[in-house]
C-alpha cells in the first residue's frame, strides 16, 4: 500500500529540466556527471509520482538549433510526455547564459540586445504553449549591475515594466491565456539584481498595465540569501492573491545560491511554509528548483528528486499533526483568547467606531499580563518535527 509519503500526481510536484539535468558543474569545477536529458528525465520522474516538468527554451532546444533540429526535439519530447503522462505546467526563457545578455536582457542599454531578448521570449512563449504551459516565469538573472554608473536603476525598472507589459499583451493577443510569475533574487550572477525580493516584485506588479495577470514565483533560496523569512514572504504573496507559482529548495542564509534539496536546511521554516501552502488552499504546482549535490552520481540524482517530494509530504503530515495536537490546541486557545466583541471595531472604518475607540477605557496592564507561553509552543513544534510524541 502507498504510504502518505508516496507522491501522487494530485500533489502537483514538478521539476525544471535544468534540475535533474544539472551535470554537477559549479563556478570552480567541471561537470562531475552526465545530467539527465529531457527525455530521460521525464521517464525517470514518471515512475516517482511526479506531476510535471518545466523548462527554459534552451533546456529543451539548445541555443542556435536549426528549425529542423527544433522540430525533431519537440516531437521526441512530446512523445515522451504522452508515453508517461507527465505535464508541462510552466515555461520560461533563458535570458542569462549567452554572452549577448552579459549586461542584461530587458535592462540592457542597447536596444538591439533588448529587441533580441523580446524575440527570444516571444518564440519561447509559443514553444511553451505547444506543450500546454499555463504559467510563464520571468527570472531576470542578468538584470542587474556591478557598476551603478553603467545603468540608471529607475530606467532599468521602467524597461522591465515595458517588457512585461509587452508579453502580457502578446499572450492576450494570441489567446494564450498565460499567467505570469516574476521571480526575485538579490544577487548572483550579478552583483546586485534589480527588484531583489518578492516584496519588491509585489510593489512592481502594481505598476503594470494588467496587474491581475501577473504574480510572483518566490524561491526559498533567493529570500534566504537576503536573510529574510521565506514563509513570511510567501504568506504576503498569498494574501495578495499573487502566489502564482513557487520554487522550493534548501538554503543556508548569507551564502551563494545553494539550491539544495527541499528540507535539507531550516526544517522549521520549511514546515511553516508547507503548513501555509497546504492549510490555506494554494493549488498551483509545488515546483522544486534545486540541484543534487556535485558529489551525486546519476542514481543519487534520482534519490535527490524523490527526497524533495518525500520531505514535502513528511512536512505536510507534521503540519496536520501539529494542528490536531491537544497541547498545541490548548495553547492556541489561550493565546487567541480576548474580548471578541472588539473585533468588529477593527475592520471597516466608521466615524462611530473611531469615536468609540477614542473614548473607551482600556487596561493596558491587564492586557500585558496575559500569559504567552511561546517557549512551550515552540518546543512542541520541535518535538513534533523530531518525531518525539
Ligand atoms: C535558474 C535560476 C532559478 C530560476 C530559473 C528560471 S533559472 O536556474 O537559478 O532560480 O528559477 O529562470
Ligand atoms: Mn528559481
Ligand atoms: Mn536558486
Amino acid at each position: 500500500m502507498d504510504s502518505p509519503y508516496t507522491p501522487q500526481k494530485a500533489h502537483k510536484f514538478t521539476f525544471g529540466l535544468w534540475t535533474l539535468g544539472n551535470p554537477g558543474r559549479d563556478p570552480f569545477g567541471e561537470p562531475t556527471r552526465k545530467g539527465y536529458s529531457p527525455v530521460e528525465m521525464v521517464e525517470a520522474l514518471a515512475d516517482t509520482g511526479a506531476y510535471g516538468v518545466n523548462f527554459h527554451d534552451n533546456d529543451l532546444v539548445p541555443f542556435g538549433s536549426s528549425a529542423q533540429e527544433q522540430d525533431r526535439i519537440v516531437s521526441e519530447f512530446k512523445q515522451a510526455l504522452q508515453r508517461t503522462g507527465i505535464a508541462v505546467p510552466m515555461a520560461t526563457t533563458n535570458l542569462f547564459s549567452q554572452p549577448v545578455f552579459k549586461d542584461g536582457a530587458f535592462t540592457s542599454n542597447d536596444p538591439g540586445v533588448r529587441a533580441f531578448a523580446y524575440q527570444k521570449v516571444l518564440r519561447s512563449m509559443d514553444l511553451g504553449k505547444e506543450f500546454g504551459a499555463e504559467t510563464y516565469v520571468f527570472w531576470g538573472g542578468r538584470e542587474g549591475a556591478e557598476v551603478d554608473a553603467s545603468k540608471e536603476a529607475d530606467v532599468a525598472v521602467s524597461r522591465m515594466r515595458d517588457a512585461i507589459n509587452f508579453f502580457v499583451e502578446y499572450s492576450e493577443d494570441q489567446g494564450y491565456g498565460y499567467k505570469f510569475a516574476l521571480e526575485a533574487k538579490p544577487n548572483e550572477p550579478r552583483g546586485d539584481i534589480y527588484l531583489p525580493t518578492t516584496g519588491a516584485m509585489l510593489g512592481f506588479i502594481a505598476t503594470l498595465d494588467k496587474p491581475h495577470l501577473v504574480g510572483v514565483n518566490p524561491e526559498v533560496a533567493h529570500e534566504q540569501i537576503s536573510g529574510l523569512n521565506f514563509y513570511h514572504a510567501v504568506a504576503q504573496a498569498f494574501d495578495a492573491g499573487k502566489l502564482f507559482h513557487i520554487d522550493l529548495n534548501g538554503q543556508k542564509p548569507g551564502r551563494f545560491d545553494q539550491d539544495l534539496r527541499f528540507g535539507q536546511e531550516d526544517a522549521k521554516n520549511a514546515f511553516f511554509l508547507v503548513r501555509l501552502l497546504e492549510g490555506k488552499g494554494y493549488n498551483g504546482p509545488r515546483h522544486f528548483d534545486a540541484h543534487a549535490l556535485r558529489t551525486s552520481d546519476h542514481a543519487d540524482v534520482l534519490a535527490f528528486a524523490k527526497g524533495c517530494m518525500r520531505s514535502y509530504l513528511i512536512l505536510k503530515e507534521k503540519a496536520a499533526q501539529f494542528d490536531a495536537d491537544p497541547e498545541v490546541r490548548e495553547i492556541f486557545a489561550q493565546i487567541h483568547a480576548g474580548d471578541a466583541g472588539l473585533e468588529s471595531y477593527l475592520t471597516g472604518f466608521t466615524k462611530d467606531k473611531a469615536t468609540a475607540l477614542k473614548s473607551r477605557a482600556f487596561d493596558p496592564a491587564a492586557l500585558a499580563a496575559k500569559p504567552l507561553p511561546y517557549e512551550r509552543l515552540d518546543q512542541r513544534v520541535f518535538d513534533i518535527l523530531m518525531g518525539v510524541a
